[in-house]
Order: C-alpha cells, then sequence, then structure tokens
C-alpha cells in the first residue's frame, strides 16, 4: 500500500459518536481523511444483521470518496462485504490465514515491540498500527502510554515500511509523531468528537 494512504486514518464505530455516525463519517470523507476503519466495539455495539447494515453503509460512502474502507478485527465481515481490508490485533486469529483469505486486500497489525513488528512485516502485513503513542479513552484495553520510543525505532528499522501511529493523537501532537517515524496518524475521539471536523481533519493534514 501506498504510505501516503496511512495520513489521517479514521477509525470510527457507532460507541464513539455523539452525532449521528454516518453524518461524522461522510463529513470525515468530505474533509480528505486518506482511510478509513469501521471498529464497532464495547458496550452498546452494533452486531448481526445491525452491524452488517450499517458496515455496508459507510463502506458506500468511502466508495463514494473512493476512500479505503477497513474493517477491524471481524474477518467474516471484512469478507462477507468484500472490504478493502482488515486491521487486526495480537490476539486475533493467525496472519497466514488471514493474508491467504485477504490475497490482494489490505491487512493492517497493531504492533508494540520488535518482535511482533517483525512478525508482522514477514506475515505479509501490509502496514503496522503503533500504540498508544498517548493515554486513550477510546481503547478499554489499552496498554500504557508508550511515547514515540518504539515508533522511532521501528522507522529506523524498517525505512520503508507503512507505518501509523496510533493513542491520543490531536493536531496539536501530530508534527511530534510524524517527526518521530509515522506515516500518519490513526484517530479517533479527535474527530468523532469534534464539532468542526472539517477544520479538525484539516488541521491534521497541515
Ligand atoms: N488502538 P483515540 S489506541 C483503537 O494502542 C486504538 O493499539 C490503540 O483512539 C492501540 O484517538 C486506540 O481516541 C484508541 O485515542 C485510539
Amino acid at each position: 500500500m501506498k504510505r501516503a494512504s496511512l495520513a489521517v486514518y479514521f477509525i470510527m464505530g457507532t460507541t464513539n459518536c455523539q452525532r449521528d455516525p454516518l453524518v461524522i463519517l461522510g463529513e470525515a470523507l468530505q474533509a480528505g481523511v486518506t482511510i478509513f476503519q469501521l471498529r464497532e466495539k464495547g458496550e452498546g455495539a452494533l452486531q448481526g444483521e445491525a452491524l452488517l447494515n450499517f458496515a455496508k453503509r459507510c463502506q458506500q460512502l468511502c466508495r463514494t470518496y473512493g476512500v479505503p474502507f477497513i474493517i477491524n478485527d471481524d474477518v467474516a465481515l471484512a469478507l462477507a462485504i468484500d472490504a478493502d481490508g482488515v486491521h487486526v490485533g495480537q490476539d486475533d486469529s493467525e496472519l497466514a490465514k488471514i493474508r491467504s483469505q485477504f490475497a490482494d486486500k489490505i491487512i493492517g497489525v497493531s504492533v508494540h515491540n520488535n518482535e511482533e513488528m517483525q512478525t508482522a512485516v514477514a506475515g505479509g502485513a501490509d502496514y503496522v498500527g503503533i500504540g498508544p503513542i498517548f493515554a486513550t479513552n477510546s481503547k478499554a484495553d489499552a496498554n500504557e502510554p508508550a511515547g514515540v520510543t518504539f515508533l522511532q525505532k521501528a522507522r529506523a528499522s524498517y525505512p520503508d515500511f507503512p507505518i501509523v501511529a496510533i493513542g491520543g493523537i490531536t493536531p496539536e501532537r501530530t508534527a511530534q509523531v510524524l517527526a518521530a517515524g509515522a506515516d500518519g496518524v490513526a484517530v479517533i475521539s479527535a474527530i468523532c468528537q469534534s464539532d468542526n471536523i472539517a477544520q479538525t481533519v484539516n488541521d491534521f493534514k497541515k
């Protein structure tokens, strides 16, 4: 995948939203986010048919804007609706199996250390996510904030590999994260909860 696609990586699920999620996604796409991940988690998360329908509507919106549509964790859902890719964590099923199911699609993997990064790269990941860089309220089981130390190491070891940073990232913190070697920032709350998504996405892009 092109490293530039990771520039402003918007992640959202219905439980992250205080307004209509599809309106929020539409505003974010209109404002120029470069990739979108549906991450439907937590209390009150959609399931079954309702999730399937919501995912299809998100996918449709992403297609309108030519933005890749990624599904978090749920490989079966990603396959069922022919999403552009999946993002998996360390607990999710084996990368080799997922790679074989998603031959030409995007696979992202969350990594936290060198060993996990090596395994992800060797296993055919298209990009890795590194975090949480800063404290986050959006992931119940997030690790302690790690700062940019591992991000810098990862970039030094893999000069050309697509890397996105995640966790507590705001427009003000973006320059620091990019300087440490990230190709882009993955963001939930700073965009979802913004009163002015166009402005916020613009600030991230700057
Ligand atoms: N993954 P916010 S942190 C989904 O560290 C997710 O792997 C993380 O949300 C990781 O931008 C995180 O609101 C939440 O902090 C990011």
